[in-house]
Parts: structure tokens; C-alpha cells; sequence
């Protein structure tokens, strides 16, 4: 995918003169498949899969596809509530910090939902009490994975890799469905998610055609007068919310 629409790419950035490369998080958690994502957006193992981010260091690792394009993999949720506080501050630290007075680091972040879940509930309250605390919701990708595993597997055609029409429909429904939880919950419209499965390379351009067409038409200006709550003061409403402090 590395040369995939790479020239839409560079004369957006070039167009609207954005700051290159434009950096992406990716956020969601721990087994959603970032890692997996990236390797299917590299086309080549930039990133250990089946391993969660070490939340003592807090690491996030950067990639860059090319010039124009930058994935920042971070660390993920779920492994207890010690570090699911650490990875909530982390993630709003990462959409704050500034790569010098006037801009944001990040441009956009993408949220990757485990497509084989029933229970997307803590992925909601992460965007909702995380990540929309710290980022514009025009530059919130949500992204639905393991399109492979939403029917337990069922309808999943294994010769060709793609979803039978059964399985199709059905993660139209799951699309539909969570943007109309994220609008019920947050207030925010945001773009029909697209699936797609890392493990098994489907959909990958249209996961790519979804992101470039999130890509801003203007820097992410540091407002200094924003009323900041800090990183700490979210990651804990975003524990509370879960019940889990
Ligand atoms: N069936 C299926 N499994 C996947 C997919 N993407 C990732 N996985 C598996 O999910 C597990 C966690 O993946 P990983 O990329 O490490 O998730 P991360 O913790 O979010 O980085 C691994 O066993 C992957 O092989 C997918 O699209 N379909
Ligand atoms: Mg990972």
C-alpha cells in the first residue's frame, strides 16, 4: 500500500501546506489490531503482533509509510485498570503535545474497534471521555477490524478472502450501528466506519481511501486559550465512567 494514492496524498498535503509528514494515531484496544493494521497499511512486519505497547515506558512507535505519511502505534486498553489509566493519559498526552508552540503533534487519530466484539462499550467511552476531550471530532477516524470475525467466522469466504453477502450486510448493520452510538452518546456525527481485516488483507484500500478522506485543510492550531483539563483529569473521568476506580 506504500504507493497507494500517493500522489492525492502529496498534493493535499502540498495544497493545503500542512505540516509534512502528517501523524497518525492509532488508538484502540490491546487485540483490536493496530499492529496487524499497520503491517497490512506496510505491507511488510514494521510491527510485533500479539503484543501489547510496555505501559511502565509508555512507548508509542512512530512509522513512517513515506515522506507524507506517519502511523504512531500506542499502546493499548484492556490490561487491567493500572495501565488502562496510564494508556487513557498517554493517549490524550499524544493528541496534545505540540511539535512546537503553534501546532499539535498529531493531525488525526484513528480508533480501531475490534469488529469481532459484542461489547464495544469500552471503545465508545474511550472516544467519548478520551480521545474527543482532545481532538476535533473532523479528525477522529474510526475504523472497524477483523471484518474476518464479526459472525464468529461465519460467511467469511476463505478462497477468496472477502466476506460472503451474509457477512457484508451484516457489517453494513455493525457500521451503521456505531455511528449511530457515537452520535447517541456523543452528540457527534461522524463518518459511516469503514471494515476491513488486517490478518487477511481485505479492504485495506478502502481503510486508506477512509483516511485521506479525514485528511485536515488546515494545520492544528495550539489555542492557547483552550480550556485544558490535563491529561490526568481524563484518564480519570474516562476510569470513572467505566466504574473502574
Ligand atoms: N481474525 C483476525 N485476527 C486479527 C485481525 N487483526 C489482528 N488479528 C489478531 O488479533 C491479535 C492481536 O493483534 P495485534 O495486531 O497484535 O493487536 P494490537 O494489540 O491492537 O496491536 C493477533 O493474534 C492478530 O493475529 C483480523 O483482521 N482478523
Ligand atoms: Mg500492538
Amino acid at each position: 500500500m506504500k504507493n497507494y494514492r500517493f500522489q492525492d496524498i502529496q498534493s493535499h498535503i502540498d495544497r493545503y501546506n500542512l505540516l509534512t509528514p502528517l501523524d497518525i494515531l492509532l488508538v484502540g484496544g490491546t487485540g483490536t489490531g493496530k499492529s496487524s493494521t499497520l503491517n497490512a497499511l506496510f505491507n511488510s512486519t514494521v510491527a510485533k503482533v500479539g503484543e501489547g505497547v510496555d505501559p511502565e515506558t509508555q512507548h508509542v512507535s512512530a512509522h513512517s509509510l513515506h515522506d507524507y505519511l506517519r502511523f504512531h502505534d500506542s499502546a493499548g486498553l484492556g490490561d487491567g485498570k493500572e495501565n488502562d489509566y496510564n494508556h487513557a493519559k498517554n493517549i490524550t498526552w499524544e493528541l496534545q503535545r505540540t511539535c512546537n508552540t503553534d501546532y499539535h503533534f498529531m493531525d488525526l487519530t484513528m480508533v480501531l474497534l475490534d469488529g469481532g466484539s459484542r461489547d464495544l462499550g469500552t471503545a465508545f467511552q474511550l472516544l467519548e471521555s478520551v480521545v474527543l476531550k482532545a481532538i476535533e471530532p473532523q479528525r477522529v477516524i474510526v475504523a472497524i477490524n477483523q471484518a474476518d470475525m464479526a459472525m464468529k467466522g461465519r460467511y467469511w469466504n476463505t478462497h477468496s478472502n472477502k466476506p460472503e453477502p451474509t457477512l457484508v450486510n451484516f457489517l453494513e448493520e455493525k457500521a451503521h450501528s456505531v455511528q449511530h452510538r457515537i452520535n447517541e452518546s456523543t452528540g457527534l456525527t461522524i463518518n459511516k466506519p469503514v471494515y476491513y481485516s488486517a490478518k487477511f488483507h481485505y479492504n485495506i484500500h478502502v481503510l486508506v481511501d477512509h483516511i485521506i478522506h479525514h485528511f485536515p485543510t488546515s494545520r492544528r492550531i495550539v489555542y492557547n486559550h483552550r480550556e485544558s483539563k490535563g491529561s490526568d483529569s481524563n484518564a480519570s473521568g474516562f476510569l470513572n465512567v467505566l466504574n473502574l476506580l
